[in-house]
């Protein structure tokens, strides 16, 4: 429950949370993809509270949501801050949201207080860190980082849509990617504000914490392919289930995580085809996703499942395909900004903890550019990529009282 003195400006945060928590793709449940009409309606929002702030605002090429407050000197660099707005399925309303509201919140305040800063600031509502619809995370900030794949403008989505008629369709320009590329030469540098997403500053009773460094993710599709039939005359012994072999494939998955220190690998879809009760599976198709803090752990561990599915497949005589979706890279933020945001957070009275990040997020690609920071804000019990996902608006008024600390740090820095 928040405490009655909570900043009118952290409340600003947590209506405007709950606001673009209505505008989700289906009812009763909180999905908003990439380039789909309820993100759209998010961005409207969010864009006119930039405006209130004082900003300009565009939609970029991709469909970002781009704030703009620019600085006296023409020429000066840009702090860029942000998060994103797209989700999960059945997601929390502050994985992404609450980054992008606290960047609003903290250029308010800061032109509230006249406070006159010799760099232009953003604040940058990327449009799909999430990469639910394709597969492929990071498109927003991936365009800004020029790290955006063009070959991923074939990619379909479940209802066979491509990406680049997505794009298109809802307002975006594909011929104009590569121009919103920032210069890396004109960028002071990136930071984001985010949810912890895990159980650590709780457990230590902070309501903030500084990030070190975000883990490297593989993300790969693997598919068994091996023979559908009947499923009431098929005998045991000559069957080519392509679903027992994917099964006995996820669990490998596990055992291999489970001997590794920090190593997590996920499958989170699956497509079982035909998919029909009374027909062994001929194909399933699956996907994967490992993390780890150190790129050659996380490497090594995705090519042994890759090992292993060939192995599984090849026992039972099917065929196992394995592509590569995605490799992000671990990154490690800028220790320049990290204490200046350390800094910040000891100026509002609280203890300065540090931490690694397992959650990828859009600083991780923004590296390309320029120096990262990052702040976790304290959620309930960890919980993330769940409707049960909750902040306390005190941590959220800490959060905007650190994040502008930290611009006017930087500004009196230069
Ligand atoms: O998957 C992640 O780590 C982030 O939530 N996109
Ligand atoms: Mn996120
Ligand atoms: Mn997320």
């Amino acid at each position: 429950m928040a405490s009655p003195t909570v900043h009118p400006d952290a409340m600003t945060v947590m209506r405007r949370c709950d606001e673009l928590a209505g505008f989700s793709e289906e009812p009763g449940r909180l999905t908003r993809r990439f380039a789909t009409p309820a993100l759209r309606e998010a961005g409207e929002a969010v864009a006119r509270w930039m405006r209130e702030a004082g900003m300009t605002t565009r939609r970029d090429a991709i469909g970002n949501v781009v704030g703009r407050l620019g600085a006296r000197e023409p020429g000066a660099p840009t702090l860029i801050l942000g998060s994103h707005l797209d989700t999960v399925r059945d997601a929390g309303r502050y994985d992404g949201p609450l980054g992008v509201l606290v960047a609003i919140a903290c250029v308010q305040r800061l032109r509230a207080a006249g406070v006159e800063l010799p760099f232009a600031v953003e604040v940058v509502a990327f449009a799909d860190e999430e990469g639910v619809r394709y597969g492929t995370a990071y498109l927003g900030s991936g365009v800004l980082a020029g790290r955006f794949d063009r070959a991923a403008l074939e990619r379909r989505d479940a209802d066979g849509v491509r990406m680049a008629d997505a794009i298109a369709a809802w307002g975006g320009d594909v011929d104009a990617l590569g121009a919103e590329r920032r210069d890396p030469a004109g960028v002071l540098g990136y930071c984001e504000v985010h949810i912890e997403q895990g159980p650590v500053l709780e457990g230590e009773g902070l309501p903030v914490g500084v990030v070190s460094a975000i883990a490297g993710q593989t993300r790969a599709q693997v598919v068994f392919a091996g023979s559908s039939g009947h499923a009431g005359t098929v005998p045991m012994d000559l069957r080519r289930d392509a679903l027992t072999a994917a099964a006995q494939w996820i669990l490998a998955v596990e055992v291999l995580a489970r001997a590794e220190d920090r190593l997590v690998a996920t499958v989170g879809e699956v497509e079982v085809e035909p998919g029909a009760s009374n027909v062994v599976p001929g194909q399933v198709s699956l996907s994967l996703d490992v993390r780890h803090p150190r790129d050659e752990v996380r490497v090594d561990a995705a090519a042994r499942l890759r090992e292993r599915a060939d192995a599984i497949a090849r026992a039972r005589g099917m065929r196992a395909w394995w592509s590569l979706v995605q490799e992000t890279p671990a990154v490690a933020c800028s220790a320049e900004l990290a204490d200046a945001l350390g800094e910040a957070v000891a100026d509002t009275g609280h203890p300065v903890g540090r931490l690694p990040s397992g959650a990828g997020h859009d600083a991780a690609v923004m590296a390309a550019l320029g120096p990262v920071a990052m702040l976790f804000v304290r959620c309930a019990g960890g919980v993330s990529h769940h409707p049960a996902e909750a902040v306390d608006p005190a941590d959220v008024a800490v959060a905007v009282e650190v994040l502008s600390g930290f611009v006017e740090r930087l500004a009196r820095r230069r």
